[in-house]
């Protein structure tokens, strides 16, 4: 059996704010890697983000920031969020990366050598958020079968990947091969609504926005976004580099874990990609279904983001993971809730695994001085118990395999809640009355201790926060009685070891109370959203009141002239007073506020621009009869407007 491990998340589209239905692919895919690891399996757990494409060129248009400028600040709350989960990845790939743009030019230009990418053009219905084209029958209502969104005509010179040519041998792989794409019903689903109905060759590229890996023998030509995004996979680890040592070793993918809404690009065209290449095909591709709110996917462009940096902060990391991992049947939708999110924390970190830690502790600490004890005088309740412990790891290893994630989690659970169960059974107060019973009081200290531990490192696996609070409180520091090797027998020596009970590892949490406040954070957010969005709106307004037609314009007169004398305005320090000739027959008398930036003999002789029909005043004295114009900066800098080159005095300007 292969050593190594090579496990995937898709790649994020920087396009938004994150949220909780962003954590669940990672979270995931963090525990599965975690699991492996403690399995002594050469991990390599890859997550990322998907850069380029005319969505994210538009978000960042709309925030009126450069397009790479606006998604390194995305990117970096992303990454931030990782390392506040705990994300153990092993690389972050960003489509922007220097050496994945490269490598995706390779791979183009091979594909278009072998005669698997030819030109052509493309007419089509397009989706331009999912950045997909679709056929007229797979449209839903006339919109997009993904989003719901409506599609536009879209025509264009393109280069297209010769994705029929593959068809037969992807009926094939998803026929026979029954593990390559999970759950099973996406296979069926694949096979009905895409292969079999027949594979259209797939366009590959855009002419229609620049944001994106150029076609190195066709330049007007950028990357469509799938053979830029998919192939991460493999650049990643170095495909088409100098160095391809990373991809020898852990291609090809143990697993692509993907959420549902992107399997057929992941069982349909990446493998056509990878044959097309000639390189071996991942070994699973698992589509998870989706964390939904009043029965909408959680998503950014609906707008409807549960805040997981809020989550965390409030309840902590571990509680999140731990909602994440448990909560949603795996390979199904769940719908998110407050009260359901709060009621897993009391009821199973609070009760059942914060209150077994918490009571064996204060139990060792009175009755044995909190020193764990050594066993003496079995009850007729240790070989259940034992029995639970010492077959949790089996079980967990079968269900992390079958992607059973929230069994998994349950396995550790069954460790937890016998042990409950065996307080109940053995009443250690009563027990402790007796000294008679010393013998079998130290045997269930000692046994809960235990089996405690036995959770304990099982647990380290998907939660990161409490795992350490936990081996602390048991007096544990040795590596050696961390590991799932530790685990084959009960019975490790870990009498004598001295016990702490200190602070709960989880508080309580008043869920009518906790839940009124989330609203009211939820209520304030919305305020905030709205009051933005009204912002903008009077923005907007504010540019429609100074919008002029060009017949207001056409009421301002404005005319070269020269200026043929200048002086300072006496007790006016701002002021020069200029004569002016604007081809009339008589000059003007300007009053003009410029004396900061120019003196008197710099604007002898100048040609400018003069507003004629503006209404003349008086300023210190002298009746201005018109106005020039200039142009100044947030820097108290000034520039008079002039003709950059030789016109007549008193043409007009428009
Ligand atoms: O699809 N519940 O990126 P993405 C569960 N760039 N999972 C969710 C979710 C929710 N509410 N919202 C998002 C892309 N996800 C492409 C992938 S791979 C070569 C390119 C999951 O940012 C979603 O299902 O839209 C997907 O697996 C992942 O987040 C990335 O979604």
């Amino acid at each position: 059996m292969s050593d190594k491990y090579y496990i995937t998340t898709p790649i994020y589209y920087p396009s938004g704010k994150w949220h909780l239905g962003t954590c669940y692919t990672t979270v995931i895919c963090d525990a599965i890697a975690r699991f492996k690891r403690m399995q002594g399996k050469d991990v390599f757990y890859l997550t990322g983000t998907d850069e380029h494409g005319q969505k994210i060129e538009k978000v960042a248009a709309e925030h009126n920031t450069p397009t790479k400028q606006y998604i390194d600040k995305v990117v970096g709350d992303l990454k931030d969020l990782w390392k506040l989960l705990d994300i153990s990845y092993d690389k972050f790939i960003r489509t922007t990366d220097d050496y994945h743009e490269k490598a995706v030019q390779k791979i183009f230009t091979k594909l278009y050598e072998q005669g698997d990418i030819y030109k052509s053009s493309y007419e089509g219905l397009y989706c331009t958020p999912c950045e997909s084209f679709w056929t007229e029958s797979q449209l839903v209502d006339g919109k997009c079968p993904d989003c719901g969104r409506p599609v536009e005509l879209m025509k264009e010179e393109s280069y297209f990947f010769r994705l029929s040519k593959y068809q037969d041998r992807l009926i094939k792989l998803l026929e026979e091969n029954t593990d390559f794409l999970q759950p099973a019903t996406r296979q069926k689903e694949m096979i009905n609504n895409f292969l079999k109905p027949g594979l259209q060759d797939l366009c590959v590229s855009r002419t229609s926005f620049q944001w994106g890996v150029q076609v190195p023998f066709d330049p007007k030509h950028v990357v469509y976004v799938w053979i830029d995004a998919l192939t991460n996979y493999i650049t990643a680890l170095g495909y088409g580099s100098e160095n391809e040592e990373l991809f020898k070793k852990y291609w090809p993918a143990d697993l692509h874990m993907i959420g549902k809404e992107i399997v057929r690009f992941h069982s349909i065209i990446w493998p056509a990609i990878l044959m097309a290449l000639d390189l071996p095909l991942p070994k699973k591709v698992y589509g998870h279904g989706w964390l939904m709110l009043d029965s909408d996917k959680i998503s950014k462009s609906k707008g409807n983001i549960i805040d997981p940096f809020l989550l965390s902060e409030r309840y902590s990391v571990d509680a999140v993971r731990y909602y994440l991992l448990r909560e949603i049947p795996f390979g199904q939708d769940g719908m998110y809730s407050n009260k359901a999110f709060l009621s897993r924390i009391n009821s199973d970190l609070v009760n059942d695994l914060g209150n077994l830690v918490s009571r064996t502790t204060a139990m060792v600490e009175q009755y044995f001085g909190g020193t764990i004890p050594a066993p003496q005088t079995a009850t007729e309740f240790d070989t259940s118990l034992i029995e639970v412990a010492t077959g949790a790891l089996d079980k967990m290893s079968a269900n992390v395999d079958n992607l059973l994630i929230p069994e998994a989690i349950d396995n550790i659970w069954a460790i937890i809640r016998r042990a409950n169960k065996y307080i109940d059974e053995t009443c250690p107060w009563i027990l402790a009355k007796d000294e008679e019973k010393r013998g079998t009081l130290a045997t269930v200290m000692y046994n809960l201790c235990e089996s405690i531990r036995f959770a304990n490192v099982l647990l380290q696996a998907f939660l990161t926060g409490c795992p350490a609070k936990i081996f602390e409180k048991l007096g544990i520091a040795d590596k050696s009685l961390m590991t799932f090797d530790s685990i084959k027998t009960f019975g490790a020596k870990i009498n004598g070891l001295k016990v702490a009970k200190g602070e709960a590892l989880f508080k309580r949490i008043d869920i009518e109370k906790e839940l009124k406040e989330l609203d009211k954070i939820a209520q304030a957010n919305q305020k905030a959203a709205q009051q933005k969005k009204e912002d903008k709106k009077m923005q907007e307004n504010v540019i429609n009141i100074s919008e002029i037609t060009i017949e207001d314009f056409a009421k301002i007169a404005l005319r070269v002239g020269k200026v043929l004398a200048a002086e300072k305005v006496e007790k006016a320090d701002k002021l020069l007073k200029l004569t002016v000739d604007l081809g009339e027959e008589k000059t003007r008398t300007i009053v003009s506020g410029i004396a900061k930036w120019y003196t008197p003999e710099d604007m002898v002789g100048k040609s400018i621009v003069v507003v004629s029909n503006l209404k003349p005043v008086k300023l210190r004295g002298i009746l201005s009869e018109g106005m020039i114009l200039c142009a100044s900066d947030d820097n108290d800098n000034l520039s008079i407007v002039a003709p950059i080159s030789d016109i007549k005095t008193g043409s007009e300007v428009r």
